[in-house]
């Protein structure tokens, strides 16, 4: 008795100690298992690279670790978040220079997130980083702004700091707008009634000045110019001035689905966490568009181009392509699925080619030869 006694928690014990060596041997599959890609339902269905002719189609740069957002450089080149927290400079496919971002503080889904170049950066060389970094009282977003020194960063200012943090629901994506002001995407945290505080900065679109200021028009007179968002990631705006915002739904390793496409409007409350998919409830918005309750886009990077507003998928690993019209709601594709993997910043260049980044690196995806990477795509190959 004395002896089984002694000997069935040593057992316990060890079948604990393998089932954890087990699962750590084999996280990468078991989160595979857990966060694979359905396929697009099939009247979705947009081109595929087979489709598509050489040159149309390329890889620009390759070897990159979870690049979360870039933009081009008036003089040629371009700069890429690297989420770990570096900023990269790519001149003709080749890392030119690296900066490690002071502060940066990097787990799950945070770190260095959003980039945007000031619109005089030709004058001022001013870029905006949006990154997680320890604050006094734990992890919590901040916006810094920078002079570009042609190999480093310098004159670092706050533009908004105090923004909650966690692990997962950062928002993070930063980009002036027509107006010539600055927006910046929070996400809620992991708190979702943050949300639906409006003097919280969690779970918010932020509109502010180039300097941080709060912009005369704002509909609240603070820096929220909307609200009730879990974790927007994407800003687009159409050529009319409409916002675009894409945002993560409930998805998680057993939720899916209900992401979303919203036009954003100045002081309106988008719902979260008190509806979600069509649901409807007075004084809040339902999406434009939605991914439905059994699929996931995880939606990234957005941009608008010649009618639609194109947005990376993550956990959908494709490019969604939401075709706008005046008289009816968008119409989805999704174009190369199967194709790259999980797909995260997306914009336009200035040469009118639309570019979008992998994110196979970051835990969560299928690593392919040469990931992480950037790619140029002639938007011509979606009107064939
Ligand atoms: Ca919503």
């Amino acid at each position: 008795m004395h002896l089984t006694l002694r000997i069935r928690p040593l057992r316990v014990l060890l079948a604990v100690a393998a089932v954890v060596v087990t699962a750590f041997l084999f996280r990468g599959q078991l989160l595979r298992l857990f966060m694979r890609p359905e396929p697009p339902p099939e009247q979705n269905w947009g081109i595929s690279l087979d489709d598509t002719r050489p040159g149309e189609v390329t890889s620009i740069a390759t070897g990159l670790d979870v690049p979360w957002s870039l933009a081009f450089l008036p003089e040629g080149g371009l700069l890429v978040t690297e989420r770990l927290g570096r900023l990269v400079h790519i001149v003709d496919g080749e890392r030119r220079a690296e900066v490690t971002v002071p502060g940066v503080w990097q787990g799950g889904e945070s770190g260095l997130m959003g980039l945007a170049l000031h619109p005089r950066f030709r004058e001022n060389a001013w870029i905006y980083l949006a990154f997680t970094t320890e604050g006094s009282s734990g992890p919590e977003n901040r916006l810094i702004r920078y002079r570009w020194t042609g190999t480093g960063l310098a004159d670092a200012r706050a533009i908004v700091d105090g923004i909650p943090a966690a692990m997962f629901h950062d928002g993070g994506q930063v980009a002036f707008g027509p107006d010539g002001y600055l927006y910046l995407t929070t996400g809620d945290a992991t708190q979702g009634h943050l949300a639906q505080d409006r003097t919280s900065l969690a779970g918010k679109i932020l509109r502010l000045t180039d300097d941080g200021g709060i912009p005369p028009d704002n509909p609240f007179g603070t820096r929220v110019y909307s609200w009730g968002h879990r974790n927007p990631q994407g800003l687009a705006w159409d050529d009319r001035g409409g916002l675009w915002s894409t945002e993560h739904g409930r998805s998680g390793a057993r939720r899916t689905g209900l992401d979303e496409l919203n036009l954003i409007e100045p002081g309106s409350n988008y719902g979260w966490p008190l509806i979600e998919g069509d649901a409807t409830r007075a004084g809040s918005e339902t999406p434009v568009l939605h991914s439905g309750p059994d699929y996931t886009w995880a939606p990234a990077g957005a941009a608008y181009l010649d009618g639609s507003v194109f947005f990376g998928g993550l956990r959908g690993e494709a490019l969604y392509e939401a075709r706008l019209s005046d008289d009816a709601a968008p119409t989805l594709r999704a174009h190369f699925y199967g194709d790259f993997g999980r797909i995260r910043a997306t914009i336009v260049g200035p040469d009118g080619m639309l570019y979008f980044t992998t994110s196979n690196r970051d835990g969560r995806g299928l690593v392919r030869s040469g990931d992480d990477r950037i790619v140029r795509v002639d938007p011509r190959v979606f009107r064939k």
